[in-house]
């Protein structure tokens, strides 16, 4: 087994799936024993490291940085860090990107479930709140989401359940020599 750190970052809107696959995925990555397993997720990230910031661009794209730094220094340790945030902009991703790719590998996944389809489920109620106004700068209604162009792995979550989608994550990991 390879004892390269790594980090496996989820972009995709709100209400695509990240943190149920990412939490599906830091699971089975536990089970399997040897490294240590850390999950950044959006909300947990938001309340315990970025609790001031807001959703303008600079505030997204520190927020993500911080996430990077953190992931970084698990990466560098030895250990592996799954992230989930939206992360809209492909430039921030690429940051983030070549911070980690110096200390380990970094795998981007594009949780793709179609904004429609995240906006039908609005599990949250955000989606409604954004088209009425009352939530701004709302990714995919009123702020940007740039797709991404060459993720190492591209996951359409319709009629794929959690664990199937988390599955998908650990092939690629193995066929990239990761686990
Ligand atoms: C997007 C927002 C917004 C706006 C609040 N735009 O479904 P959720 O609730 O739990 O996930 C969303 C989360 C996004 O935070 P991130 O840190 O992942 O975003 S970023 O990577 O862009 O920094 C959503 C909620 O916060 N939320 N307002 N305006 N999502």
């Amino acid at each position: 087994r390879s004892e390269q750190g790594f980090t496996v970052l989820f972009t995709g809107f709100s209400g695509s799936g990240k943190s149920t696959i990412a939490n599906a995925l830091m699971t089975k990555l536990m089970e399997m024993g040897g490294r240590p397993v850390t999950l950044l997720d959006g909300d947990i990230v938001r309340k315990n490291l970025s609790s001031e910031l807001g959703f303008s661009k600079e505030h997204r794209d520190l927020n993500i940085r911080r996430i990077g730094y953190v992931a970084s220094e698990i990466t560098k340790n030895g250990g592996i860090a799954i992230c989930a945030p939206i992360a809209p902009y492909a430039a921030t991703r690429r940051a983030v990107r070549e911070d980690i790719e110096a200390f380990g590998a970094f795998v981007e996944v594009h949780v793709a479930t179609p904004l429609e389809e995240c906006e039908r489920r609005d599990r949250k109620g955000l989606y409604k709140l954004a088209r009425e106004g009352k939530i701004k700068e709302f990714t995919g209604i009123s702020d940007p989401y740039d797709e991404p162009k060459n993720p190492e792995l591209r996951i359409d979550t319709q009629n794929v359940d959690v664990d199937n989608c988390a599955h998908q994550v650990l092939l690629k990991l193995e066929s990239m020599g990761l686990i």
